[in-house]
């Protein structure tokens, strides 16, 4: 980046500071996006005489409300919920709800954001939002998450809508907060449409999206690789996460033939030098999708594996990285690290699990660096999918929706080679930057200054 460049953004990020000094993550995410936009936009003044990036940097509306609702003891809990509407200019909100106890609107605002150029990415015409609440299902009965689902969707309702706000999961929500969500939103509307994602297979989900976002990561690592003709086959993969996407990443890297030897929790992380086949990730499935419990007891179960408490798999020589977790989960140490033992690429499964200066790090070292806003949109993608079907009132089978994830995933690293190539290297956290800025700050130039 140019000094003048560097100035500018300065003075851009000092303004974005200003107006919500205590929102750490979301001056974190507009930075990353504005380091690459704000060159751009000075060589297509367009955008500029526009003012596009600061009517881009503040969300169309930001909705918070109470949610009361009732433990199994009788006791009254009081939490807090949130519906970031970011941008609606080439599609309705779209983006997933997470509810985890570190969820505050600057964590939801990074999400909402990074969510528009990601939308934008996929070629579906979706717009970008998010939500949560500070609720933690950890510890919760069944009856207590139905309960503050059914409050949470009780206020929610009135703000969502097929055409309008289409909500779907992230982290804390998985299939069973969905089903309840769905489920109250049904009853107050009195009305069956596809106004949210990741339903089950009975009642309007799309085959495939539970898969999307793990299978999707990994789609976009082998395109990433085999541009630099390279492949997943024979490679070591240290994932970090063991949720949704972490699981599915690690099914589909052992499909395409590489061995995933970490994953984690929030108390530490298992190594397994051995690998985590298919017989052990059913294992794995089951003890976090069905029976909710530790990672630790992959380590009991397994004796190939040991437990490493309170630690990040960052440490464990591999060739390929997935952090597949949550934001800030690799740092510069971490990614130093990771470079020392011979990483040669990294895709972020999680949504901006990177640092800035561990980013940096990663590109100076030459690592292939496949961004979350590009790598994870699978996830988002069959969403969008699934909208689709559900508006038709019909269901693709899996092997299509399966064909147009890859050709979607397909794509969004051909725009990144597009707008990324530099001298030597492709900056891929610039070509998904620019590539999912473009089509957006287009809509918004049509539309006049609204
Ligand atoms: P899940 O809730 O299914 O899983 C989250 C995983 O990350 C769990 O293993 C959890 O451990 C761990 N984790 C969460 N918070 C922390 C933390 N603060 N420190 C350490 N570990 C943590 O969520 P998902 O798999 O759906 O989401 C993971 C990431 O992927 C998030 O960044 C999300 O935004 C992103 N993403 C998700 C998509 C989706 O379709 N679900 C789509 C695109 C991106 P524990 O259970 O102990 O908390
Ligand atoms: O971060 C994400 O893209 C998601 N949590 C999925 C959003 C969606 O609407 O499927």
């Amino acid at each position: 980046m140019s000094d003048t460049s560097s100035k500018e953004l300065e003075s851009f990020m000092e303004g974005i500071k200003q107006r919500d000094p205590e929102q750490k993550q979301f001056h974190q995410a507009v930075e990353e996006i504005a380091a690459n936009l704000i060159p751009y936009v000075k060589e297509n003044p367009k955008y500029e005489d526009a003012n596009i990036l600061e009517r881009l940097t503040e969300p169309d509306r930001v909705i918070s409300f109470r949610v009361t609702w009732q433990m199994d003891d009788g006791s009254i809990r009081v939490n807090r919920g949130w519906r970031v509407q970011f941008n609606n200019s080439i599609g309705p909100y779209k983006g997933g709800l997470r509810f985890h106890p570190t969820v505050c609107q600057s964590v939801l605002k990074f999400l909402a954001f990074e969510q528009i150029f990601k939308n934008s990415l996929t070629g579906l015409p979706m717009g970008g939002g998010k939500g949560g609440s500070n609720f933690d299902p950890k510890g919760k009965t069944d009856n207590e998450v139905m309960r503050f689902c059914q409050s949470f969707m009780t206020e929610l309702n009135r703000h969502i809508g097929e055409d309008t706000d289409i909500p779907a999961g992230d982290i804390g929500v998985g299939a069973r907060e969905i089903s309840y969500l769905f489920g109250q939103y049904k009853r107050i509307q009195n009305r069956f449409v596809g106004t949210i994602t990741g339903k089950g297979l009975e009642y309007g989900g799309s085959q495939g999206r539970k898969e999307a976002t793990g299978f999707g990561c990994v789609y976009f690592l082998e395109n990433m690789l085999q541009h630099h003709n390279n492949g997943v086959s024979g490679k070591t993969i240290s994932v970090s996460g063991s949720g949704n996407v972490a699981l599915y990443a690690i099914q589909k890297a052992n499909t395409l033939g590489g061995k995933v030897v970490t994953a984690s929790d929030s108390s530490g992380f298992i190594h397994d030098p051995e690998g985590i086949c298919d017989d052990k990730l059913a294992f794995l499935i089951d003890l976090k999708e069905v029976r909710r419990g530790r990672i630790s007891e992959y380590a009991d179960k397994y004796s190939s594996a040991t437990f490493h408490e309170g630690e990040r798999p960052w440490g464990i020589a591999a060739e390929i990285a997935l952090p597949c977790a949550t934001e800030n989960e690799i740092n510069l140490d971490d990614a130093k690290t990771l470079v020392k033992n011979g990483v040669i690429a990294v895709a972020e499964g999680a949504n901006m699990p990177t640092e800035l200066d561990a980013i940096d790090a990663f590109y100076k070292a030459g690592v292939y660096f496949a961004p979350a806003k590009a790598a994870n949109a699978g996830g988002v993608a069959v969403s969008g999918l699934e909208q689709s079907q559900n508006s038709l009132r019909i269901s693709w089978s899996r092997g299509e929706v399966d064909a147009r994830l890859q050709e979607i995933m397909h794509n969004i690293h051909q725009k990144c080679v597009e707008y990324g190539q530099e001298d030597k290297i492709v900056n891929y956290t610039k070509g998904a930057n620019i590539a999912g800025f473009v089509k957006v700050a287009d809509a918004m130039l049509a539309y006049g200054a609204i």
